[in-house]
Order: C-alpha cells, then structure tokens, then sequence
C-alpha cells in the first residue's frame, strides 16, 4: 500500500459526471462513492514546507523476466538511475507511480486501476497515423520500437484533480512520429484516440464518458521538444495501468490531456472535441495548460500534492515547464483558453 496522507482529500473528476449518474441508472456504489464525497476539502496550502515528511527515495522497479521486455526496448536506453528531475524534486518510485492511476475505462477507484487492467491484451497493438499527412500508415509497436528512437525523459505530471508525480518515462518526441508520415500544410491539430475494447475495459459500456476516449493538440504543440509518446518507465515497458503499450506525455498540461493506450492519430483541419471538454465544457477545455493562477470552477489550482509527501506545494506556471512552452501561447488569453 502506497503511504499518503489520510486527510489531504483531492478533488475528484468524478463528481462533474454527475448530470450523467442522476439521469442515467448507477451502480449502487458508483453512486455511494459521488454522496460521500461531494465536498472536496483542500486544506491550505502550509506556510513552509520545512516540516514535510521525508520524501520518496526512488526505489528500483521488480525485476522483469528477460522474456517480458520486448526486444526492441530491452536496448534502448535503460533507466539511468537518475533520482530527481531538474528541479531536484526526487522521482516518485515504481509502486507509487502505478498503483494510483487515472484510467477510466478500467475504474474510478486509482487504486483499482491496476487490479482492473491485469489482462488487458496489449499485443498484438497497431497505431494508424491517417488524414492530412502524405504518407499515411499503420505502425505495429515493434516497428514503433524499432524505427523511432526511446530515449529516458523525466516529467512532472500534474492532474486536474490537483496531485502530481514525478515519473521517469521512456520514450519518443512525437515530432520524430510527424516527421516520417508528412503533415500537410493545411493539418492544424493532431487528434488521438484510445483503443475501443468493449469485452475488457468495463467502463466501456458506462455512459460516464464517451467512448473511445480522444484527445488534442495544436500541431506545434505535437511538434515540440517535450511531448513525447511513452513506450515505457523505470527502463521496462509501460505496465498496464499506464496505458500500455503507448501513451501521449504532455508535461506542461493535465494529465487528462495525456491519452492512454492509442490506436490512431490523425492530422486534421478541424478543432478537437476532446473527452472532458465533451463532458463538461464549463471546466475542462482544449488547451488544459497547467496554470495556477486558472482555478477549476470547483477548486484551486494553486497548489498541488505530490505523491509521497504531506502538505501541499505550490503549483508552477505550466508545471515548470515556463521557459520551453510559454512562447506558443504569446498573445492567447489563458484565462479564455483554459
Ligand atoms: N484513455 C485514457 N487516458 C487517460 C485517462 C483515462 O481515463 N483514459 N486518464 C487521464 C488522466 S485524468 C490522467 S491524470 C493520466 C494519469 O496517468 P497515470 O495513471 O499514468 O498517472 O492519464 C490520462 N489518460
Ligand atoms: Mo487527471
């Protein structure tokens, strides 16, 4: 069991769905879980962090059976062993990292999302990069593996809900995806959506969400240095629970933005209707910047709680990530574009 603070509650996603559980018929539990916690409380943010706990030593992930890591992966770029990211705040470790997890189509419960997604089938798994491109294609995860380069990149990952981790990813720039199948002039948007898999993902049939989960980003939000497609974390591919076998890293956005186990891109001239924004346009929107100064309509966003420690810290504009993002959005009221 992971150690966290019993009294520091986070909002919940959960509760904007609640026009779709009153009208719709609900599990008994479902609907016990929304009633018991419709008040998120924050606590305030502490003066100093000096009386924190002592934080997360990285530890190293189980070890992997030489048959379970694809070849492909096995000699690309392995974890380093690196422990902090280059604020210095120290990686969150392997058990922390995926046993609290957002994946609803599996569960609402982060501690059941692994549990849920144990058999899973992610191979054999193709991803379609179709519409505005020259040369369209069908990639299989091993040509993925094979042909783009998987390199370590250590990201903060902010949630909405106002938690965060630290998380040492493998994988590759997005851009390097881009590159081979040849935008058009005319794409804008690069638009991504999650495998339909009605017989293992539960939630599927629910109507919390609509299915497949999509998600969206601006081309030159696809294209830069940052956003990356994860193939894998701690240098073993990704577990389930993360979206396996490949899932979008956006760090400078919320982690909804940041779509799981995808089976097709597509470039396109029009704006993407993306799946929180669909469910409630009010408080999720497109661009989902990572800005402290942009509370949700139901709680700040100006502080956070990282995984691991006690209190709450201080959110960074665009998660930290200022210096390599600000100047895409020059001009753009963040405020409208939430
Ligand atoms: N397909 C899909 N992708 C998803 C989600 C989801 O429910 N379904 N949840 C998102 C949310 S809200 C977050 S915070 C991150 C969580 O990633 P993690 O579980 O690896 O920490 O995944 C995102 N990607
Ligand atoms: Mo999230």
């Amino acid at each position: 069991m992971l150690k966290r603070d019993p009294n520091a509650t986070q909002p919940k996603f959960i509760y904007l769905n609640r026009r779709h559980f009153l009208v719709k018929t609900i599990p008994l539990a479902a609907g016990a879980l929304l009633l018991a916690a419709c008040s998120p409380e924050i606590t305030p943010i502490p003066p100093t962090r000096a009386n924190d706990s002592p934080k997360p030593q990285p530890t190293a992930p189980p070890a992997l059976a030489a048959s379970e890591i694809p070849p492909a992966l096995a000699h690309t770029t392995a974890f380093s062993n690196v422990t902090a990211d280059e604020l210095g705040d120290p990686l969150n470790n392997f058990e922390q990292i995926t046993n609290y997890n957002n994946y609803y189509e599996f569960s609402l419960d982060k501690e059941g999302v692994a549990g849920a997604a144990k058999n899973f089938t992610t191979s054999p798994w193709f991803v379609e990069v179709a519409g505005m491109v020259n040369k369209p294609g069908t990639f299989s995860i091993e040509d993925i593996y094979k042909k783009f380069d998987q390199q370590e990149h250590v990201y903060r990952l902010r949630c909405v809900e106002a938690w965060s981790m630290v998380i040492p990813w493998v994988g590759m720039q997005l851009s390097d995806l881009l590159k081979v199948v040849e935008p058009k002039p005319e794409a804008k948007y690069v638009k991504f959506t999650t495998v339909m898999r009605l017989g293992e993902m539960p939630n599927q049939s629910t109507p919390i969400l609509q299915w497949p989960y999509v998600e969206g980003l601006r081309l030159d939000e696809a294209n830069n240095n940052l956003t990356i497609l994860a193939t894998g974390m701690y240098g073993q591919p990704l577990t389930k629970q993360q979206g396996a076998p490949i899932r979008l890293v956006i760090p400078w956005k919320y982690g909804f933005k940041s779509i799981k186990a995808i089976v097709r891109i597509e470039l396109t001239d029009q704006p993407i209707d993306n799946t929180w924004r669909n469910a409630a346009s009010n408080e999720y929107g497109f661009y989902a910047n990572v800005n402290p100064q942009v509370d949700h309509p139901r709680w700040s966003q100006a502080t956070e709680r990282r995984i691991g420690e006690f209190g709450r810290r201080r959110t960074l504009m665009f998660n930290g990530y200022e210096n390599q993002v600000a100047s895409m959005y020059e001009g753009l009221d963040l405020q409208a574009n939430f």
